[in-house]
């Protein structure tokens, strides 16, 4: 009897485990699925693989002291200042270039580019620079072919000076392997008027070019560094935004409209918008201002694929000076509007200094917000600050 009821046990255990098995089985494979996709999902998404690139957020935010005032204040060139002896640094005339010779002209597309390259986080400091990238004079032009545009890349500026200087590291060697004649012009805006991204673009296109009529302008923030170098830095005939996958938004478009970051006008087209709006002080809605001038003005803002378009952010936080505007939506409703009254042809700064150095053209200029408001076009249907 004893026997028989502990067989009759086991029996009875061994089919619920049977039931069991059977009746979960199917859940447990399928749960055992789902989360291997999501780790493999969480594995794409932090890494990025394509092409086995490993792209990381930079961070570089360390305890340094600054030297941007005193690398310009002992830079050899410092007494440069007129813009003829800028010029004459840069190795160009008023319209042209001061080394003659024959060359041919450089392939549209360089024959050496590779793809995705690595963003390069290192710091190092202005004098340094100077000796890792010595074919900067101010300006790089490829010494083998001319180039078919001379383009400037302008970047706002205002204290951030580690990102300047993993940016310079970076684009320098891009650029010289894409065969670019360039000249990078930072234009910091001084303390204490809260920052306007857009002014800077135009304070920095009408600045260059009173250097020279440049053919191409890059508006490039500070902290993007380029990770694919068939991203070319030209100009082509409608504005472009260069900058559509960006790492900290997982490489995906953060919107049609977009039009943050890297942005390339030719000079003609930058000339046709009447350049940017002067009047966004703060954080937000001069990107989206620029692209509606563009469409405005009967141009389209043209993109390079997502696979090309690729930039790394340095990590930063939100500046103090650069809050969030809050009148960037008001501003918006009319930009269209408003283009041809604010812009290229009603700027007011001052320009403090204008110098230039190894690596790049600085432009220090003070910007009076009161009179920005105070001159801003009558109709604006706006509650002055
Ligand atoms: N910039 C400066 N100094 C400033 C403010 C802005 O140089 O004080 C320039 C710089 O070129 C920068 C660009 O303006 O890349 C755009 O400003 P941003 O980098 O502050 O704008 P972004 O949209 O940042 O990248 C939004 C705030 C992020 C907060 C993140 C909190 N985790
Ligand atoms: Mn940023």
């Amino acid at each position: 009897m004893r026997l028989c009821r502990r067989k009759l046990i086991s029996t009875q255990v061994t089919s619920f485990w049977i039931q069991f098995a059977t009746k979960y089985i199917v859940r447990i494979f399928l749960f055992s699925l789902f989360l291997i996709a999501s780790i493999i999902c969480i594995i794409i998404i932090s890494t990025d693989s394509k092409d086995g690139t490993y792209t990381i957020i930079i961070d570089v935010r360390e305890n340094r002291t600054l030297t941007t005032d005193t690398y310009l204040s002992s830079h050899p060139w410092r007494h440069a200042s007129s813009e003829d002896e800028i010029r004459e640094k840069l190795g160009l005339t008023r319209d042209g270039q001061l080394s003659t010779g024959v060359l041919g002209i450089c392939p549209e597309v360089p024959y050496n580019l590779s793809g995705d390259v690595k963003a390069l986080s290192s710091i190092h400091d202005f004098h340094t620079l100077e000796i890792l990238h010595a074919k900067m004079h101010g300006r790089f032009e490829p010494k083998t072919c001319r180039s078919r545009q001379k383009v400037a890349i302008i970047v706002p500026y205002r204290n951030r000076e580690h990102h300047l200087l993993v940016l310079l590291h970076n684009i320098i060697p891009f650029l010289e392997k894409q065969l670019v004649d360039f000249t990078i012009v930072v234009v910091n805006q001084a303390l204490p008027s809260t920052f306007n991204r857009a002014m800077l673009f135009n304070i920095g296109f009408l600045e260059a070019s009173k250097i020279y009529p440049y053919d191409c302008f890059i508006f490039h923030d500070v902290d993007l560094l380029p990770i694919n170098d068939r991203n070319l830095y030209n100009c082509g005939p409608y504005p472009r935004h260069m900058s559509v996958a960006i790492d900290k938004f997982c490489f995906r478009p953060i919107g049609p409209t977009a039009f943050g970051g890297v942005v390339s006008f030719s000079r003609e087209s930058y000339l046709r918008v009447n350049g940017a709006s002067n009047l966004y002080f703060g954080w937000g809605g001069e990107d989206d201002d620029l692209y509606r001038r563009v469409n405005g003005s009967n141009m389209v803002v043209v993109t390079h694929p997502l696979s090309v378009s690729r930039y790394s952010m340095i990590k930063h936080d939100r500046d103090v000076s650069n809050g969030i505007n809050p009148q960037r939506l008001t501003l918006l409703d009319n930009a269209v509007a408003r283009m041809s009254k604010d812009g290229l042809n009603t700027i007011q700064y001052k320009r403090r200094t204008l110098q230039v150095t190894k690596l790049f053209l600085w432009v220090d200029v003070e910007v009076d917000e009161q009179l920005i408001w105070k001159t801003a076009p009558a109709d604006l249907t706006l509650s002055l600050p």
